[in-house]
């Protein structure tokens, strides 16, 4: 149980939803939950992380690989396929009307369906049951995956089962017509077979750059039949005719190796490794693919699974958001990253966001490090991007990529928004005003530091990212002599619908920390590699000291004294105050974009997601508790929760203040966006859809940080549990400066077990009571419950999320 996601029946109207709900992956490829008989108009995809195209002057955006699962069966000469079939009441009622239509009355009805996955060992399965016109039952069922272990192979096994005896052909093989959002990215398609003509492969090469794509496909058919091969313009494929007895599964295999020039490799060499590496998946066989794959991923599970006694739902929709960052996780490369919509396709062109930083970082901190590096690496590698970018808009240091790819070059545009109304693209400053990104990067990087100790990654050019995004800031910063203050002028938060405000909180105060952190790192680094130290500072116009002035004397704005209130930015609160349903009453549009030049909420104080509330949970320890509950219950009426990134941050804060049943609609919320697929889908006329790893980190955050209530700042690791009513307890493992720990906070006590093979002993701290745990040690701790303060939190005007 809690293992398995599961739907029954057929709907076309899901066919997107449970493409993105369905994805299986490795984090070099991602697979889209689509059905073997779909196509490009069913958004079937193939994303290969990290490789971008570009046709014309279209959006840049990852390019979707040839699809080497394609397949269709067909009985006695009809589609056993789910878009065809007859839907028996449908049919029922076509035949009373006499009516019939390109399906034909012939079509074979869907009697039964089911798509599922299996999260512990990352295993789609898709079972159809079809009656034919001759009355046979047929079953379709099939298992796929993406294998752990190979990053280049994904593994198919479908097989067909008729109640009566008959012939049935199967045409499987390769289809290069994809869905592309803004392509096509793949020219001149070739496609062939090896000598023996047992494996077959598409090859392509992408239009901007000319990089090679293969994907090569060995396939075994269990119970012969008889082959011919079939070559299109963009196909190949293999026909195969063959008869089945009652009640007897005709199995076959397919081996799809799917291989890029990414690294340069010509495409003489991209070809030779897939076709390669196909025949030899084929000779290795499905079994053994398929166990070693599923040991790959119960090492994941052993540290980072966690279990929710009391609440099914909970516990599921956790074990989803985790697998979901687990498919897309970069751990073998720190030349890719996170793109916001994960490997489910096109959307925000396959960009990496801010999201990696703030809301998936950590969950790898405390369960894959080594993932965690990478991320951060990407950051380094890109950092000639960032630079770029600051040099484009005449500042100095480094101003990361609002979107970013593979050089780090900024894939936003200026007018990322078209009018829902005419159509005409609308200027919008994600890309100039949102610098809180580069302070987010230095972020990641001291983050990545404090959790793991380990310095190399400042060392190996993360101090060097943090010092030239801090002197980006100090050119980009305003010092306002009246006040004898730096001043963040002209940016936009993280809420999005207020552009180009002056004062940010959330920004000044990630600003001050990226000052911080630039000085704390640059320290290292002298002590460690002195001349690289002295030439980072001989190449810059700014000094240590210079930085250090800005730190100190940088205004972020502070709680009221009398009613504990941050202001979002400069004369927020001389904005129209509207309430949210009276805001969306307004809307002339439903995808009508709320924010900009002039949108409906640009006026009001309606915000799109958490921005003074985030930082008062990144920053929790310098706000007092009733500073914490004024400003979340100001707020959250106020927040549209327009994005996948605010609904955990509330759940968050709501923990963090002792009201986690308040807290508890937030988190679910986000735990279950990819599993009820209920997200917004456009902004504007721009389709947004896909799976949300922002979300998917926010719930493991949420459920981890906010109820288990685990901080850990690199020396001491607290806990202040709030678990929500429903929950017994939570138990999950963590990885704290290389040491192993399972911790279980249950209602009063919280028991930490330390691995035997940890170096050193943790300085651990429940509700305020400290203690040591040494390798190997257990311990029990009873704490009192804090008092719920959930009513504190209540408010006259609910966002729609509901208590
Ligand atoms: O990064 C986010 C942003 O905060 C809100 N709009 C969507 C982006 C990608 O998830």
């Amino acid at each position: 149980m809690s293992w398995i996601v599961r739907e029954s029946g057929f709907d076309p109207e899901r066919i997107a939803h449970h493409g993105n709900k369905f994805m299986i992956g490795n984090g070099v490829l991602g697979y889209r939950g689509t059905l073997e008989e779909f196509g490009k108009s069913e958004l079937t995809a193939t994303i290969v992380a990290g490789l971008y195209d570009k046709v014309g002057d279209k959006w840049r955006e990852p390019v979707n690989a040839p699809n080497g699962l394609a397949t269709a069966v067909f009985w006695d000469g009809a589609p056993l396929s789910v878009l065809k079939a007859v839907d028996p009441a449908d049919a029922g009622a076509r035949g009373k009307a006499g009516e019939g239509d390109a399906r034909g009355d012939a079509s074979p009805e869907l009697v039964a369906h089911e798509q599922a996955l299996d999260l512990r060992r990352a295993v789609h399965r898709r079972r159809s049951v079809f009656r034919t016109a001759d009355g046979a039952e047929v079953a379709i069922t099939s298992e796929r995956f993406c294998s752990a272990v190979r990053p280049e192979l994904i593994v198919s096994r479908i097989a067909v089962e008729s109640s009566r005896e008959g012939e049935f052909t199967i045409v499987t093989g390769i289809d290069g017509d994809v869905w592309d959002i803004n392509g096509p990215h793949l020219e001149r398609i070739e496609s062939g077979t090896d000598a023996a003509g047992e494996v077959l492969s598409l090859t392509a090469w992408t239009q901007e750059l000319g990089i090679p794509v293969t994907v090569a496909e060995a396939a075994e058919v269990r119970g012969g039949g008889e082959h011919q091969l079939l070559r299109e313009d963009l196909s190949v494929r293999r026909r195969i005719q063959m008869r089945c007895r009652a009640g007897e599964p005709v199995e076959f295999v397919k081996y799809v190796a799917v291989w890029t020039g990414q690294d340069g490799a010509p495409a003489r060499d991209v070809r030779t490794a897939s076709a390669q590496s196909a025949r030899e998946a084929r000779q290795l066989g499905y079994d053994r693919l398929l166990q070693e794959h599923a040991d790959r991923w119960e090492r994941k599970w052993e540290t980072s699974d966690m279990t929710v006694e009391g609440d099914e739902e909970a516990q599921l929709a956790l074990r989803y958001s985790m697998y979901q960052l687990h498919i897309i996780a970069p751990d073998r490369s720190e030349r890719v990253s996170i793109p916001a919509r994960g490997l489910s396709g096109q959307v925000y062109k396959g960009a990496v966001f801010w999201d990696t930083e703030m809301f998936m970082l950590p969950f790898f901190l405390h369960t894959a490090p080594e993932v965690a590096r990478n991320l951060m690496m990407y950051r380094v590698h890109t950092l000639d991007g960032a630079k770029r970018k600051a040099a484009e808009y005449g500042y100095d240091g480094a101003f990361y990529a609002w979107e970013s790819q593979e050089t780090g070059d900024d894939a936003c545009t200026l007018f990322n928004v078209n009018d829902v109304f005419t159509g005409r693209p609308m200027r919008t400053y994600f890309r100039d005003k949102q610098v809180h990104i580069s302070a987010d990067v230095a972020y990641g990087i001291w983050q990545y530091y404090a959790f793991t100790g380990d310095e190399s990654l400042l060392l190996d050019g993360g101090a060097e990212v943090a010092w030239e995004c801090a002197k980006f800031f100090y050119s980009y910063g305003y010092f306002n002599p009246r006040k004898q203050r730096y001043e963040i002028l002209d940016v936009t938060g993280p809420d999005e619908y207020h552009e180009r405000v002056n004062n940010n909180a959330f920004t000044n105060r990630m600003v001050k920390e990226c000052l911080r952190v630039a000085l704390d790192a640059m320290e290292i680094l002298r002590s460690r590699n002195p001349e690289r130290y002295e030439a980072l500072l001989a190449e810059s116009a700014v000094s240590p000291e210079q930085i250090r002035d800005m730190h100190d004397r940088l205004y972020v704005p502070q709680p009221d004294a009398k009613d504990g209130l941050i202001e979002q930015f400069d004369r927020y609160y001389t904005l129209e105050d509207v309430s949210l349903p009276d805001l969306k009453g307004r809307m002339l549009h439903p995808h009508e974009y709320l924010g900009g030049g002039n949108g409906p909420a640009t006026t009001t104080q309606i915000l799109k997601q958490a921005d003074v509330v985030l930082m008062l949970h990144l920053f929790k320890g310098d706000y007092a508790p009733s500073v914490k509950q004024a400003n979340w219950a100001y707020y959250e009426p106020r927040t549209e929760h327009g994005s996948s990134l605010s609904a955990c941050i509330y759940a968050l804060v709501a923990a963090d203040t002792g009201s986690p049943d308040w807290g508890y609609p937030y988190f679910m919320r986000t735990a279950t966006i990819d599993l009820t697929g209920e997200s917004k889908q456009y902004v504007g006329d721009l389709y947004i859809g896909g799976t949300h790893p922002a979300a998917n980190g926010g719930a493991w955050m949420a459920a981890i940080q906010g109820f288990a209530g685990l901080r850990y700042d690199g020396n001491q690791a607290e806990l202040r549990p709030a678990l929500p009513s429903a929950w017994q307890a939570i138990e999950f493992p963590v990885c704290l400066r290389g040491g192993s720990y399972r911790i279980r906070v249950s209602r009063g006590e919280v028991v930490i077990k330390a691995s035997g093979e940890n170096s050193t002993a943790m300085r651990f701290s429940v509700r305020d009571q400290e203690l040591a745990v040494a390798p190997g040690q257990e311990v029990r701790v009873p704490y009192e419950a804090a008092g719920s303060l959930d009513g504190q939190l209540g408010s006259a005007r609910p966002s729609g999320v509901k208590h």
